[in-house]
């Protein structure tokens, strides 16, 4: 996303204030939730078999350095509900370039080693986020003076170490973030097309599938829920660089949503299309965010808005042959990224500061349970 980035104490205050009478009345039967589920309590033991239900995971520099650690690496309860709900965990930072390729001669694996290491402990597979994009770039390399031939080499060096470096243990991986605009148009301030033209993109996916061949690769972009100038623009690169045998296995919608506009229906409708030109698809990154009352806490109306919307989504995944990954973008809003980029919008995501449940959450719950 490319939101005004407003981040300001006091919106940092109000999402880290806990409606706990909210947490208190989001009672389950009223929303759907079938009691006495035992084994369906958590979002991964009500899923269906192969369908995996995943999270961003909190940290890495987080979101323009929040005031609180590094959450991954420090909030022990987080990891624990972590471990419980989600099946699927994809690195919120932790391996994009600035954060994991700090300098040109250094690599910093550390935080993503963990998450690697965590997710094999806890039998959860991950999405890798993501090796081409024009967003959180090192000043090195961007700042950098560099020949298109050193360009190129520092593109295939990346992809290469740090796809192999996870070989067999990343299930898919967003090799090309965000590529286009709304219009459909290549985006100029990706540096990779801007200096080493389009073709780039087709080598970063065989350079991706050379250093795992069992990886399923993915372009991934938000705004691209509907079919829309943008999806089309995927549609068309998509079944033209798989003519060409290039190593794209898959398209996936972040679905950053918000209540303030309608719900993309179409949503079904668009992944279909890209399933039937052989390709799996996913939903990687969903949020729904809303316009915060002065209080902060947002009304049961806007929570049942927020849990329609939620629940919409995976149905629509659900729906379609080969949408086996569906992605939330964090799991409490204690560590969201909304707030701090969109001024007096929040509570996106299915838990409160201290994981209560939200109807959000039991919709999602309720509507994997009845598979
Ligand atoms: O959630 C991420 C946040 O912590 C970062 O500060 C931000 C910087 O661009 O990126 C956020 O994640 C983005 C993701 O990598 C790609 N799609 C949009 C996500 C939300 O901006």
């Amino acid at each position: 996303m490319k939101p005004t980035r407003l981040a300001t104490a006091a919106i940092a205050a109000v999402a880290l204030t806990v409606p706990l009478t909210l947490v208190a009345s989001a009672a389950p039967q009223q929303l759907g939730d079938r009691p006495g589920h035992a084994k369906k309590e958590t979002l991964r033991s009500a899923a269906p078999k192969g369908f995996y239900i995943g999270t961003a995971v909190a940290g890495g520099g987080h979101h323009e350095e929040q005031p609180y650690p590094d959450p991954f690496s420090s909030d022990r309860p987080y990891r624990e509900v972590l471990a419980a709900e989600f099946s699927s965990v994809s690195p919120e930072n932790q391996m994009k370039w600035e954060y994991i390729h700090p300098e040109r001669d250094r690599y910093n694996f550390a935080a993503a080693d963990a998450i690697v290491r965590f997710a094999k402990q806890n039998r959860q597979v991950v999405r890798g986020h993501t090796l081409l994009w024009h967003s959180q770039n090192p000043e090195w390399l961007e700042q950098g003076d560099f020949t298109p031939e050193q360009l190129r080499e520092i593109l295939r060096e990346h992809i290469t170490t740090v796809v192999k470096r996870y070989a067999g243990r990343i299930q898919q991986w967003d090799v090309a973030n965000e590529i286009f605009t709304d219009t459909g148009a290549l985006r100029s301030e990706n540096i990779w097309i801007r200096e080493l033209g389009p073709g780039i993109v087709a080598d970063a996916f065989r350079w991706a599938h050379k250093a795992d061949p069992k990886a399923k690769l993915f372009f991934n972009d938000f705004g691209v829920e509907s079919v829309n100038a943008k999806s089309d623009a995927y549609y068309a690169l998509i079944k033209q660089l798989r003519a060409e045998g290039v190593p794209v296995h898959g398209f996936s919608a972040q679905a950053h949503l918000s209540t303030r506009y309608g719900f993309p229906g179409d949503l079904e409708t668009n992944l279909k299309r890209f399933s039937a030109l052989g390709l799996e698809t996913a939903i990687t990154e969903l949020d729904v965010r809303m316009d915060l009352p002065e209080s902060g806490v947002p009304t049961a109306e806007q929570l049942a808005q927020q849990a329609d919307y939620y629940q919409r989504t995976l149905t629509a995944c659900l729906n379609v042959d080969g949408c086996d990954s569906f992605t939330i973008w964090g799991f409490t809003d204690k560590y969201s990224w909304v707030p701090v980029f969109f001024e007096g919008e929040g509570a996106a995501t299915v838990m409160w500061d201290d994981f209560g449940r939200k109807p959000a959450y039991y919709a999602l719950r309720s509507t994997l349970a009845k598979r």
